[in-house]
């Protein structure tokens, strides 16, 4: 993305041109240049974050979004689709193709939605879903009692094993067995493996119901052929957009072509109303990315650096769950550090290492101050980190856990670190 120069302002105005915002909302506009500051000097290590390209900006920030568009491309409640109706298309066919899928819907407004869409597909109120226990990793709508996938079906969980840290695919199976789900829900938000989905096929088959996986994180290793897809042994497929995948913040569904009607009815008129035209086209070009060489070198890359982070961290003592990763991710128990996962993540983020404190599996904690942290490594990848850099952060990581009340290591490292992300600069961001 070019500067540009506001002219009668006369100061240099980096990223998007903002001269017109900078101009009418000092106010908002000021906080956005404090956030974009933000995300150039901190090593962003929160798993579901990333930088998207300006192109992915660009589409995001479009007059498309004066557009409303209910219904599906050709079926419109609206007049003035011509252009919108070849946008979703193209995002769709290119969905398609990046993942081999037989339907998508693009419209999602997010993982929520989507997930939600799904059970309003196939579901009555009071219907038995099964997906992995929040506290060990799923994510709130895989049928966590506060949510309304918990409050609308009964929701049924398996957790992992208690020994391992790993998923118990047997256990998972004698659960199936007992309550019958309808829908049986692999997919995480914390969990540092890989899925066997031929397993969860096997098992879903045996009982009788229908397979979903929610692939939100690991979606841009699915595309760029770091991690097995679900695809070929899922009836439905959700992901968000914006994590691994890069893309703006949104969500896709994709089934098998025989519930194609079933989802679309779910999202629109079943749940939303017109679609996010901004974001279908964001997705378009994020979608065109991902099927690059680079993107897939990209997504290599992600997870050689999980794994060189996941070494470093190993060799300082620190307790990975499961005892290291294959994606990602990391989740740590900083039980034997003597520290909790928020203090931590609190002195990580004053240092410039920002990471979410989260729950282990069985933890003793409680949801909001629980024993652990969960570390990423899509965005510092997106900005070019490798494993030298990775070693870098396992060493300043381990430096601030060791002692998080130490304010003027902190405040130094805060520097440091700004001044080695100089090096490094995001993209999206001049
Ligand atoms: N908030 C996302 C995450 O951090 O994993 C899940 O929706």
């Amino acid at each position: 993305m070019t500067s540009v120069t506001t002219g009668d302002l006369g100061e240099d105005v980096r990223g998007f041109a903002m001269d017109d915002i900078r101009r009418s909302d000092r106010e908002i506009y000021d906080l956005i240049r404090q956030e974009e500051q933000r995300q150039c000097d901190k090593i962003r290590l929160i798993a579901s974050e990333n930088y998207v390209s300006s192109s992915v900006l660009q589409a995001t920030g479009s007059i498309l979004t004066n557009k409303y568009s209910e219904g599906y491309a050709g079926r419109r409640y609206y007049e003035g689709q011509q252009v919108i109706d070849q946008v979703e298309r193209i995002a769709i066919q290119r969905a398609k193709d990046l993942f081999g899928a037989e339907h998508v819907n693009v419209q999602p407004y997010s993982g929520s939605p989507a997930n939600i869409a799904v059970y309003l597909a196939f579901l009555q109120p009071g219907d038995t879903i099964l997906g992995m226990a929040l506290p060990h990793g799923g994510h709130l709508t895989h049928g966590a009692r506060v949510s309304i996938s918990g409050k609308y079906f009964k929701a049924e969980s398996y957790a992992l094993s208690r020994e391992t840290g790993l998923l118990d695919y047997e256990e998972i199976r004698v659960k199936a067995r007992a309550c019958k789900p309808k829908i049986l829900i692999a997919g995480h938000s914390a969990y540092p493996r890989i899925i066997d989905f031929e397993r969860f096929r096997d098992i879903a088959d045996e009982v009788g119901a229908l397979l979903m996986v929610d692939m939100a994180h690991f979606a841009g290793l699915v595309a760029g052929g770091a991690h097995p897809s679900p695809l070929p042994w899922a009836d439905v497929v959700t992901t968000t957009t914006h994590k691994s995948l890069r893309g703006p913040r949104g969500a896709v569904i994709m089934c098998r072509q025989q519930f194609a009607a079933a989802i679309d009815k779910a999202v629109f008129p079943g749940l939303q109303g017109g679609p996010h035209n901004n974001t279908t086209a964001a997705m378009a070009v994020a979608f065109g990315e991902a099927a690059t060489q680079e993107f897939k070198d990209y997504a290599s890359q992600v997870v050689a650096n999980a794994s060189m982070l996941a070494e470093t961290l190993l060799k300082r003592g620190f307790d990975l769950i499961t005892g290291g990763t294959d994606n990602h991710l990391l989740l740590v128990d900083l039980t034997n550090k003597g520290v909790t996962g928020k203090i931590a993540a609190k002195a990580l983020d004053r240092a410039g290492l920002v990471v979410n404190y989260n729950a282990v599996p069985f933890d003793p904690r409680k949801p909001d101050d629980p024993s652990g942290i969960r570390i990423g490594t899509a965005a510092v990848t997106s900005r070019g980190f490798a494993e030298t850099e990775m070693f870098q952060v396992g060493e300043w990581l381990n430096a601030v856990v060791s002692e998080p009340d130490n304010e003027m290591l902190i405040r130094e490292m805060a520097a440091d670190i700004a001044s080695f992300c100089r090096d490094f600069p995001p993209p999206g961001i001049n």
